[in-house]
């Protein structure tokens, strides 16, 4: 097993108090943020594709607002701590590839990963696709005199839009020689489709999830319990 890329989503969040996307009860990600300033949303559609952004930026910025203002709140668990201990010791090659746009993984020390759909501590110009950190006196974007009005928007792949580093990851599913997906439901693709890939590929493939996701069957082993308990026993 010398070339591994993990996969991880919203459950490798979950323990640290960042709410997931889809709930057994059927209560969205999306449906959980409100405050005084917006109303509580009722569908993806509202704030996550780009026709929300261009109907109604101050909604989906303020959505993005509130979710960057929960990291305050929230630190990484034992699960990032012990992917971060493996990308530290693993001399082979090791891709973490997170779904999440929170900096959880950055924080417990990863380094070989990346984020398919963005960053919610990153803002992009739209007009010239210049991404900046994030601050709260966001810079006017200094970087396109041509911009009549720069447009900033969240750094975030919106529903509707191809993921980022696609390249990198199809090159790193060709040589992995296995593939662990970490809290994810399979719901959201082209990252669904990963396990399929890295499968046709000769990958041995392994899913660590609270429950059986939709894209269980794909995978050769399933281990079912909070990724707190199951990612630092795997990494042993
Ligand atoms: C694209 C950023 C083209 C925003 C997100 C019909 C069929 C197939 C596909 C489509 C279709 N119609 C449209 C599509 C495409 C669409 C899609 O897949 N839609 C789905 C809903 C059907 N996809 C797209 O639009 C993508 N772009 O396809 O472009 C293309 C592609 C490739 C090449 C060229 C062109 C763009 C998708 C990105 C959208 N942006 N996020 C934000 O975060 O606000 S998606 C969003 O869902 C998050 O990124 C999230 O990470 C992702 C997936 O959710 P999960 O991470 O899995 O979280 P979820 O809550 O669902 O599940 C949590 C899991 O954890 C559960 O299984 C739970 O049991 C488990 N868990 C809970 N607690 C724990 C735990 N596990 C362990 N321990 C615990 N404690």
């Amino acid at each position: 097993m010398h070339n591994i890329v993990i996969l991880t989503g919203a459950g490798i969040s979950a323990e640290s108090g960042v709410p997931t996307f889809r709930t057994k009860s059927g209560t969205t990600y999306w449906e959980t943020y409100e405050d005084d300033l917006v109303p509580k949303y009722h569908r993806v559609e509202d704030v996550c594709t780009p026709e929300a952004l261009a109907a109604d930026p101050e909604l989906v910025h303020r959505f993005y607002d509130l979710r960057r203002a929960g990291l305050a709140s929230v630190e990484p668990n034992a699960a990032h701590a012990a992917l971060a201990r493996l990308d530290r010791e693993w001399s082979g090659a090791l891709l973490i590839v997170t779904q999440n746009v929170d900096d959880l993984h950055e924080r417990a020390g990863a380094k070989r990963m990346l984020h398919m759909h963005g960053a919610l501590k990153q803002s992009l110009c739209a007009a010239c696709g210049v991404r900046f950190d994030w601050a709260d006196d966001l810079p006017p974007c200094t970087s396109c005199p041509a911009c009549a009005a720069p447009r900033l928007r969240p750094d975030i792949v919106f529903f509707g839009e191809i993921p980022y580093h696609m390249d990198r990851i199809e090159a790193a599913l060709a040589q992995a020689d296995l593939f662990v997906s970490i809290g994810t439901s399979g719901a959201v693709y082209p990252a669904a489709g990963f396990v399929r890939l890295a499968s046709a590929y000769g990958a041995a493939t392994l899913e660590l999830n609270l429950e059986r996701s939709e894209g269980s069957g794909w995978f050769e082993e399933s281990r079912l319990g909070p990724a707190s308990q199951l990612v630092p026993e795997w990494v042993e």
